[in-house]
């Protein structure tokens, strides 16, 4: 080789090189393969879609990826770096309503191209619940507690929607209504006991833990005591006859109490009621001792005393009242539980006010009783169905409640208890207690007996 053509095959090197820079510093092999360009999915359905992409110049082939992580840390069964030679492939035996993304990349021979950019799909439909029973996964936790259910007796007839459903998926259960004192107490000195007993047995017979629910309550004073024109000493003596009457006749036979519900008004200060008029401040603390000597008396050492109230974790003041009545109660070794009925909705309370209201009855070793959850989504009448969008909001509000009571030390666990089974059936819907201006679902099965996406909520939150 002379000169000339040494000279002219450095030229020929350095401008072949040159023209390969895509960068102007990395050189890359010449021709390499492009990377490919994912576009939109079409033909969306429950369970499939098209993932489309734009050909690229020399490609033999593309790969394609699906995963339902935008990372690809997993890859859909059959869908990792799938071949195919043309622009498009049907993806299927997909989940209905859920996010799944996929990516491209070109191949000739065995070159391939770097990944596409990324393209996110939404299968449509509705979400299919996971349908293991919520006691069950509950009782597998290193930490057990109850999952308990506010029920009527009615509903208790073996063999009902309610039994079946009851016994497979709740270990615990509260009587909405007919353990208070207006159906049980008839006059002074007489009762009803035949729905309370109804509960009682249901449980007692099924292994089920019963809490009862409550002795003392405004909103279910019967008419003659409400009307009582004796002395506020003889109504006090009335009161105790009732505490005493009930607590012994459930003796062994439940295993805690509400005994004073709702004694804090919204303001902070104790509610106006006619106990308060009639026996003064320290009627709680009697209230307490009457049911803690009855139990005793009875032979039940074990009973678990509880105060129950609702919206103390988004009122402060009235956080404040509910403790300084319990300090007051624990003073005496009256009181072992506090419940915290979380008539919720699916916007309020925020965890950290539900962790820090539930965390002061922690630290004081009370035991913890979520005891009538339910959560609202039309609370502001903005809605006339319910819509997907507050199906999940509802559905991560009972996952975050559930997380929030399964992360409790073991001792301090007791029961979470939803107030009630179906949607259509709720206290909630049209509510005037609560001014509740319209329809609402608020429960974990809707107005069939399915399953809702709330109830996969409670299950992932024991996750
Ligand atoms: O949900 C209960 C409803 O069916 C009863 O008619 C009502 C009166 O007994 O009580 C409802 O439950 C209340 C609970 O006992 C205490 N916290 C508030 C609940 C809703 O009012």
């Amino acid at each position: 080789m002379n000169y000339k053509q040494i000279v002219t095959a450095f030229f020929l090197v350095f401008s072949l090189l040159s023209c390969s820079k895509d960068d102007g510093n990395t050189p890359v092999p010449l021709n390499a393969l492009a990377t490919p360009f994912a576009s939109t999915a079409s033909n969306v359905t429950n369970t499939s879609f098209q993932a489309n992409w734009v050909l690229v110049p020399g490609a033999e082939s593309y790969l394609i990826d699906v995963s339902t992580d935008n990372s690809f840390s997993t890859f859909v069964t059959g869908y990792d770096a799938l071949s195919n030679s043309g622009s498009t492939v049907a993806i299927s035996g997909l989940s209905p309503a859920m996010a799944y993304y996929y990516r491209i990349r070109a191949k000739r021979g065995v070159e391939v191209s770097n990944n596409s950019n990324v393209i996110t799909v939404k299968t449509t439909g509705v979400a299919a619940e996971d349908p293991t029973f919520l006691k069950v996964k509950a009782n597998a936790l290193a930490n057990p507690f109850f999952v308990g259910v506010a029920v009527k007796a009615q509903q208790l007839n073996t063999g009902s929607a309610y039994d079946v459903v009851l016994k497979n998926e709740f270990s615990s259960i509260t009587a909405e209504y007919e353990m208070k004192m207006d159906p049980i107490s008839t006059g002074s000195g007489t009762y009803n006991w035949v729905a309370a007993d109804k509960i009682v047995k249901y449980g007692n017979d099924n292994g089920i833990n019963v809490h009862a629910h409550v002795l003392v309550w405004h909103n279910a004073v019967p008419n003659w005591l409400k009307d009582f024109s004796g002395t506020d000493a003889e109504f006090a003596l009335e009161v105790k006859k009732y505490i005493t009457a009930v607590v012994t006749h459930f003796a062994g036979k439940v295993k805690s109490w509400d005994v004073v519900n709702e004694a804090v008004d919204d303001n902070g200060n104790m509610r106006n009621t006619v106990f308060l008029t009639k026996m003064g401040p320290n009627y709680i603390k009697d209230c307490y001792q009457w049911a803690r000597d009855a139990a005793n008396a009875a032979g039940d050492t074990n009973l678990l005393l509880f105060y129950n109230d609702y919206a103390t974790s988004t009122n402060i003041n009235k956080q404040n009242k509910v403790f300084a009545i319990v300090d007051d109660l624990k003073a005496s070794n009256l009181i072992d539980g506090l419940g915290f009925q979380m008539h919720n909705t699916y916007l309020s309370p925020a965890k950290t006010q539900m962790e820090a209201d539930i965390n002061r009855a922690v630290a004081k070793g009370l035991k913890i009783h979520v005891s009538e959850l339910d959560i609202q989504v039309n609370q502001n009448n903005d809605i006339t169905t319910f819509t997907n969008e507050r199906k999940l909001a509802q559905k991560d509000k009972y996952k975050e409640i559930v997380k929030i009571y399964n992360a409790l030390p073991a001792a301090n666990k007791y029961a979470l208890t939803v107030w009630g089974f179906k949607d259509n059936e709720s206290w909630i819907p049209y509510s005037t207690d609560l001014n509740h201006p319209g329809n609402d679902w608020p429960l974990l099965y809707d107005n069939n007996f399915e399953i809702k996406s709330a109830h996969t909520g409670f299950l992932e939150g024991l996750d």
